[in-house]
């Protein structure tokens, strides 16, 4: 059975939001974030929505103010049918920001977390996400392989029959 035309035609977009300091990814702190820059995160997201039948909006942002501004605009693609939602690194803004949390709910915009490093081994002020508990899901550890698995997650969740 085909997919309906007009959901094949209409949901094509995954937002991939990336918050403070990840634009400096591959340069310092190798051994705790890789080596890959956020040049190469954007092309292995393209990678994976490709095969999956999706476009990337890949945006990073040292403003939360921003971050906020994006997510609503993601929340109202997602209501015109014409994004999947997002996956978020919200970087240090996870452990200290309600803004964040506050705009997914507001944008009922479906999120799946993603860290690059495992948050849990690291300094305990990095163990607690506020956007945690608007998340739909959350990938923690797996280095920049994690931005592929939640664009994986994302789009399961999105199917007819969920995850
Ligand atoms: O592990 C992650 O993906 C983080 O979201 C990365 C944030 C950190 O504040 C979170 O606790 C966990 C940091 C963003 C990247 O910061 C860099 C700093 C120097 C060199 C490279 C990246």
């Amino acid at each position: 059975m085909h997919p309906s035309p007009v959901r094949s035609r209409r949901v094509t977009t995954v937002f991939v939001l990336n918050g403070p300091n990840l634009n400096l990814l591959g340069g310092r702190e190798p051994e705790v974030y890789g080596t890959a820059t956020l040049a190469d995160v954007e092309e292995l997201c393209r990678q994976t929505a490709g095969e999956l039948g999706l476009t990337v909006d890949f945006r990073q942002s040292n403003r939360e103010g921003e971050l906020v501004d994006w997510l609503q605009e993601a929340g109202a693609a997602v209501a015109a049918g014409t994004s999947i939602g997002a996956v978020l690194n919200p970087g240090a803004y996870s452990h200290t920001s309600i803004a964040l949390p506050d705009a997914i709910e507001g944008a009922r915009l479906p999120v799946v977390e993603v860290h690059i490093s495992n948050v849990h081994r690291r300094e305990p002020f990095r163990h607690h996400s506020y956007v945690s508990a608007v998340a739909a899901g959350v990938v923690v550890g797996f280095g920049v392989v994690g931005y592929q698995l939640a664009i994986r997650g994302l789009h399961q969740l999105h199917q007819p029959d969920g995850g």
